[in-house]
């Protein structure tokens, strides 16, 4: 074997360690987008060149390329990608670290691209950084299997030919994870895309019932104190879908079966030719720690669940309504809290006049007032099976909690916040407190174990919501505690015995320390 043939072959070796590590680092990096709805790293890289591209080459891709230029500008990145990552592959050997640089400055290029984009979040630095690690990672692990490794003292003893096979399995391993994660990762994309272009481009039904007046009332308008509506951007999210499911209403069913006389489906025109209306349901998370954020109040725009139990007929021996996420997650909702006309259990369609976010179940999920998320406020909801708690669990009862979950009675101190330092004199304490689907008849605030004082209540829109109230403290300098206690309309006074969310919510009473100068 002569020098110059090692050599080329040793190049060769070289450069396809870069091309393979390339694939690699930027498949990895397209499936993430893709799955978690990061910014793509290859488009917002063509993005940039896009902006950045004089006039005179932007018309000429057009005029090559017609509407065809978006997918010839990706093949483009490719290709340039593939060119620069042979090249890194043999300037890594010739001059390390030289590739793994132009590896981290392509890196630094994608951030850049995707970080100033219009409407850019942090989370769109994870993909470039992923693709940079992929690829340095792919690229050592590569070359370390290069069979031209001449100055390998061990390389005599091995059989070129079979550290050649090897090389050549992890390379093109790497390029055929890398190829299909960017597949992936792509379809995922457009599909993402589409859903949300379909969300845009939605009419929302019109309510037959007037939407309720929010009064004026209602909101105290507090820096800090929680707003009696909650902006969609700001209202906790709590669900098991490590990646948000892409459901198109186009192809959106819904299933009413179990134990009923006729099971029928129905798809989006159907849903929305029915009754819709507005209405104000504060809904809530189990596993909120008393005092704590997993809770929040919407307009919710939708159709009472009980208009398709009944045209389903559901059966006499049937008590409870398991709703199905795409997903697969399953809430257990007893069926009296859906058929009960005075209580307003809903599919939703619309969340404070925009249609649900995606996050929070576009484009259908429940809403029961008075009832905790996870026995009835399934989101991508696609299904409604009529049967027995006897029969049937689950996804949280399955996992020690609690079948049945009426939201408890509680109260929260938002102003001040805990720990803060105030000056002395009067201190305006406010917060909320909430007994969803029964109401909020008082509320009361201690300083220091001492007497219990009636706080000032806003006013509601109904019993389903959550209700502010302000307490003004005459407060004298010292570190001094606060605590609340709610009163329902029922009469039923808050609990003060800690208790922990599992299995079925939190008790006791939310306390903080101020520090008055
Ligand atoms: N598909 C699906 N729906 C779900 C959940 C879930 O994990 N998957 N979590 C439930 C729980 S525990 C709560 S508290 C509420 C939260 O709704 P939000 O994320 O819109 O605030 O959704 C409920 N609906
Ligand atoms: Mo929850």
């Amino acid at each position: 074997m002569t020098a110059a043939r090692t050599g080329s072959r040793g190049r060769g070796a070289a450069a396809l360690s870069g091309v393979a590590a390339t694939v690699f680092g930027v498949g990895v990096a397209e499936l993430a987008a893709g799955l978690f709805g990061w910014a793509s790293p290859v488009l917002a890289v063509g993005a940039l060149g896009i902006d950045l591209a004089p006039p005179w080459a932007k018309n000429t891709a057009i005029a090559w390329f017609g509407t065809g230029d978006k997918p010839a500008l990706v093949i483009g990145v490719a290709l340039v990608l593939l060119g620069i990552g042979a090249l890194a592959g043999l300037l890594e050997v010739r001059r390390p670290p030289l590739g793994s640089l132009i590896f981290a400055a392509e890196g630094v290029l994608a951030l850049a691209a995707a970080l100033t984009r219009a409407g850019a979040s942090p989370f769109d630095a994870i993909p470039p950084i992923l693709a940079v690690g992929g690829s340095l990672l792919a690229l050592r692990m590569l070359l370390a299997r290069r069979p031209s490794a001449e100055h390998d003292p061990l390389a005599a003893s091995v059989d070129p030919g079979a550290s050649r096979r090897t090389f050549l399995a992890f390379s093109l391993g790497a390029i055929a994870i890398g190829a299909v994660g960017a597949a992936v990762g792509g379809m995922r994309q457009q599909a993402t895309r589409a859903v949300q272009a379909a969300r845009e481009a939605l009419r929302l039904p019109t309510a037959t019932a007037p939407a309720p007046s929010i009064p004026t009332g209602a909101d105290l308008g507090i820096d800090g104190l929680a707003p009696y509506v909650t902006p969609n951007a700001d209202f906790y999210r709590i669900d098991t879908a490590l990646v948000v499911p892409d459901v198109d209403p186009g192809d959106w069913r819904l299933e009413v079966d179990g134990l009923v006389d006729e099971p029928f489906s129905l798809d989006w025109d159907e849903l929305t030719a029915l009754p819709f209306a507005e209405q104000v349901t504060t809904i809530a998370c189990v596993s909120n720690e008393v005092g704590g954020d997993l809770i929040g109040n919407a307009v919710w725009l939708g159709v009472p669940v009980r208009l398709l139990l009944e045209r389903a007929g559901v059966q006499g021996d049937a008590d409870m309504v398991l709703s199905q996420s795409i997903d697969g997650f399953t809430a257990s909702t007893p069926l009296s809290a859906l058929t009960d006309p005075e209580r307003a259990a809903i599919l939703a369609v619309g969340m404070n006049g925009e249609p649900l976010p995606a996050e929070h179940g576009f484009p259908v999920r429940m809403i029961v007032p008075g009832l905790y998320g996870y026995v009835s406020a399934t989101k991508w909801l696609t299904r409604l099976h009529v049967t027995r708690f006897a029969d049937a669990t689950a996804y949280w009862t399955d996992r020690g909690w609690s079948a049945e979950g009426p939201v408890k009675l509680s109260s929260r101190i938002d102003v001040p916040r805990s720990g803060a330092s105030v000056d002395a004199g009067e201190v305006v304490v406010a917060g909320v407190a909430w007994h969803p689907h029964t109401g909020i008849s008082g509320v009361e605030v201690r300083v220091d174990g001492g007497a219990w004082q009636a706080a000032e209540l806003a006013d509601v829109v109904s019993e389903d919501t959550w209700r502010q109230w302000r307490w003004r403290w005459s407060a004298d300098s010292g570190d001094h505690e606060l605590e609340v206690r709610a009163t329902g309309a029922d009469g039923e006074r808050q609990s003060a015995q800690s208790l922990p969310p599992a299995p079925d919510g939190a008790t006791g009473l939310h306390r903080i320390r101020v520090d008055v100068r």
